[in-house]
Order: C-alpha cells, then sequence, then structure tokens
C-alpha cells in the first residue's frame, strides 16, 4: 500500500477525525480528542498540514488568558511536528446567535458581532502564516423565502467578504479567502449553494482579486452537479484557492465519508484532473490536499484515525492508477481518437476573421453532416480503458 509523506501535501480539519458523532438523533459515541495530540497524530500518519476553527481550539466565549495560553500550546506543537497550518476558518453556525447566518443574519447587531469575530480570527491566521481563509456559511440561508430580503442579504454578504479582504490587505497578511459553497444543510436553502453560484458572486466583489472557492465534493454531489467539472470551471477561473475532499452517495444528507468511498469513478477523475491536470494544459493543483471527512458514527478512536489513514491511502492508490492511465499509450491513442486532444484547436485559424469563415464553403454548404452524424467518438471504449486502470487490470 502506498504511504503518505509531507510531500503529498495532505492536511486534515482538526474537526474531522475528531468529530464526537454527536449528531440530531444520539449522543456523541467517543470522547473529544484533544486538539494538540490529534496534532501529533496526524504527523505520525504522515500529514503535511492541519486546519482547524477558532472553536476548534479555543472554546466559544474563553477568556483572553485561557485564549492566550491555549494558542501558545498550540505554536509549540507546530514547532515540534512541524505541520503547516495551510488554512484556517472561523465557526459562524454553531452557536444560537448565528442561527439565522452571520453576515446575512436580519439582525444587524449579530451581523456586526460576527463580523468581529471573523476579523478576530484574520489575525489568528495572519499571525500563524495560514495562506488560505476559508469561509463556509452554512447557516447564511433561509427555510422559508419569505424570511429574508434576497437582494439585500447578497448585497450584505458582500459587504462582510469585502470588509474581511480589505482588512486582510490593510494588514498585509499573505492570506486569500476561499468561500465554499453548499446547497443545504443547515439551512433549507444556503446561499452561494454550488461552486458556480460563488463564482459568479465573486465577480461582483470590491476586493474579488483575493476572493476563491473551497469546493467540497460531498457539497456539489449533494445537488448532483459533477465535482470535477466544478474544480474545473473554478481552475478556468483561476478561482480554485482550496479544495475539501470526502465522499457522498449523491443527494441524501451530506455524508462526509473518507474520500473515495462515496462516488470512486468520479474521485479516480478528480485525482486524475488534480495530479494530471487538463490533457491539453497538464500539471498538478498545487495546494494542499484537504480532507473534510468525518469518522462514522460507529467508529470509536481507533477508527477515527484508520479513517483518516484511509483518505490519504485512497488518494494515494488513485493517484497511481490516474498516473499510469494518461501515460498508457493506449489511453493516448485512444485520446486522440476520441477528440479529446484535438479540442485545445482553436475552433477559428489564427487571425482568421468572421468574413473569411462565412465564406469558408468547407465549414457549412459543403461540410458533410452525415458523415459527421457518423463518427464514432469512442469514448465507451476510453472510459472502459480508464476503469481498467482503476481497478488495477491495465
Ligand atoms: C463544517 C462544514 C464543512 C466546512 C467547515 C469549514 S465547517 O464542518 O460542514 O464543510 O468545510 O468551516
Ligand atoms: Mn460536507
Ligand atoms: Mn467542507
Ligand atoms: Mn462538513
Amino acid at each position: 500500500m502506498p504511504t503518505p509523506t509531507s510531500a503529498d501535501k495532505f492536511s486534515f480539519g482538526l474537526w474531522t477525525m475528531g468529530w464526537t458523532a454527536r449528531d440530531q438523533f444520539g449522543l456523541a459515541t467517543r470522547p473529544a480528542l484533544d486538539p494538540v495530540e490529534s496534532i501529533r497524530k496526524l504527523k505520525d500518519l504522515g500529514a503535511w498540514g492541519f486546519t482547524f476553527h477558532d472553536n476548534d481550539v479555543v472554546p466559544f466565549g474563553a477568556s483572553a488568558a485561557d485564549r492566550d495560553k491555549i494558542l501558545g500550546q498550540l505554536t509549540d506543537v507546530v514547532d515540534e511536528t512541524g505541520l503547516v497550518v495551510e488554512m484556517v476558518t472561523t465557526d459562524t453556525f454553531s452557536q444560537p446567535v448565528f442561527k439565522d447566518g452571520a453576515f446575512t443574519s436580519n439582525d444587524r447587531g449579530v451581523r456586526r458581532y460576527g463580523l468581529r469575530k471573523v476579523l478576530e480570527n484574520v489575525d489568528l491566521a495572519g499571525e500563524l502564516g495560514a495562506r488560505i481563509f476559508v469561509m463556509w456559511g452554512g447557516r447564511e440561508g433561509t427555510e422559508y423565502d419569505s424570511s429574508k430580503d434576497l437582494h439585500a442579504a447578497l448585497d450584505r454578504y458582500a459587504e462582510g467578504i469585502d470588509t474581511v479582504a480589505s482588512y486582510i490587505k490593510s494588514k498585509g497578511y499573505a492570506l486569500k479567502i476561499a468561500l465554499e459553497p453548499k446547497p443545504n444543510e443547515p439551512r433549507g436553502n444556503i446561499f452561494l449553494p454550488s461552486i458556480g453560484h460563488a463564482i459568479a458572486f465573486i465577480s461582483r466583489l470590491e476586493h474579488g482579486d483575493i476572493v476563491g472557492v473551497n469546493p467540497e465534493t460531498g457539497h456539489e454531489q449533494m445537488a448532483t452537479l459533477n465535482y470535477t467539472h466544478g474544480l474545473a470551471e473554478a481552475i478556468w477561473c483561476e478561482k480554485l484557492f482550496h479544495i475539501d475532499l470526502n465522499g457522498q452517495h449523491g443527494p441524501m444528507y451530506d455524508q462526509d465519508l473518507v474520500f473515495g468511498h462515496g462516488d470512486l469513478i468520479s474521485a479516480f477523475f478528480t485525482v486524475d484532473l488534480l495530479e494530471n491536470g487538463f490533457p491539453g494544459k497538464p500539471g498538478a493543483y498545487e495546494g494542499a490536499r484537504h480532507f473534510d471527512y468525518k469518522p462514522s458514527r460507529t467508529e470509536h478512536v481507533q477508527g477515527q484515525w484508520d479513517s483518516a489513514a484511509a483518505n490519504m491511502e485512497m488518494y494515494l492508490m488513485l493517484k497511481e492508477r490516474a498516473v499510469a492511465f494518461r501515460a498508457d499509450p493506449a489511453v493516448q491513442e485512444a485520446l486522440e481518437v476520441a477528440g479529446v486532444t484535438g479540442l485545445s484547436v482553436p475552433t477559428m485559424a489564427a487571425g482568421e476573421t468572421i468574413e473569411q469563415l462565412l465564406a469558408d464553403r468547407t465549414a457549412y454548404e459543403d461540410f458533410d453532416v452525415d458523415r459527421a452524424g457518423e463518427r464514432n467518438y469512442g469514448f465507451v471504449q476510453l472510459h472502459q480503458l480508464a476503469l481498467r486502470h482503476l481497478m488495477g487490470f491495465a
């Protein structure tokens, strides 16, 4: 089995394997993990970095003295292990005060409080040298359309993000914001429900140059969207700032399974994109391979760590297969036959004018539409080759 090293750039949220498995229907099934011990354990397992919410380490409402003490322990264990704090995020969803959201709450006092909580955490992220600041607005949304002025909500959301971005710039932190889309849960309908919604929203911001997205596998799949396509569009827009990898079986509650334990074929093509890049634009994704999963409620401490390791093992197994898939001469030929490589050729010739296109009889009047309609693209055969690689038969 492939084993992870820090060169693989794997990272985990402390809230992931640390989830005590309290859910809507039942109590926690395992004890809380000590963040300091978790960081040491992640190091032993071969991770490169870790991420956290402010309240994953400093309890909500802690005194300034307790906060300083806890953050001192955190920086000590960072020094000791050499693990990288690659991303920091803010909990603007757990406390009752945020039940109608933070930046889009109908209560202006809550919005101002939410902004202050986030700005305090920006300072922490900046001081710890994090490069990414994730913002998941899980409580920004509605159950009832009557409850929100949707236009004003988007105004307030943009105002909030722009305020945070301009604060980052004014402080000179090397931080970029990554908005995390999700269609629903915990709110009935969450604002910025998909990668595409988030990118369109970012295009309207004043400080959108330092704002991108943090797409999560399961969140897109809950909305029956193709995660790999979403990553591709974010890369195309130069907005893929961070990723949350996990597993999901289509449209149901947010499962947060181990990466690859949901839609395995989709996970294969996600890794293919992240490791190999596009056929016409090769090159690996350079950011952290960040896992946002939850050990199932049936697992106890051993299972929490086994499942953390499983994410990295799944990724590395898929990477091995995806690299072999692209390097296989039979695959390269099938890509050629299927026209995949040809898609990189611009449709208009270099310097060609619209007049020249209109005058080109081979493009239209004399184009053999019957023959084009009879083309066998061979996509099924190409996919079969991919699956042979995935299943170890190539
Ligand atoms: C929460 C959510 C995740 C987000 C985290 C970042 S919070 O656990 O379910 O998808 O990535 O705030
Ligand atoms: Mn999730
Ligand atoms: Mn996530
Ligand atoms: Mn989650």
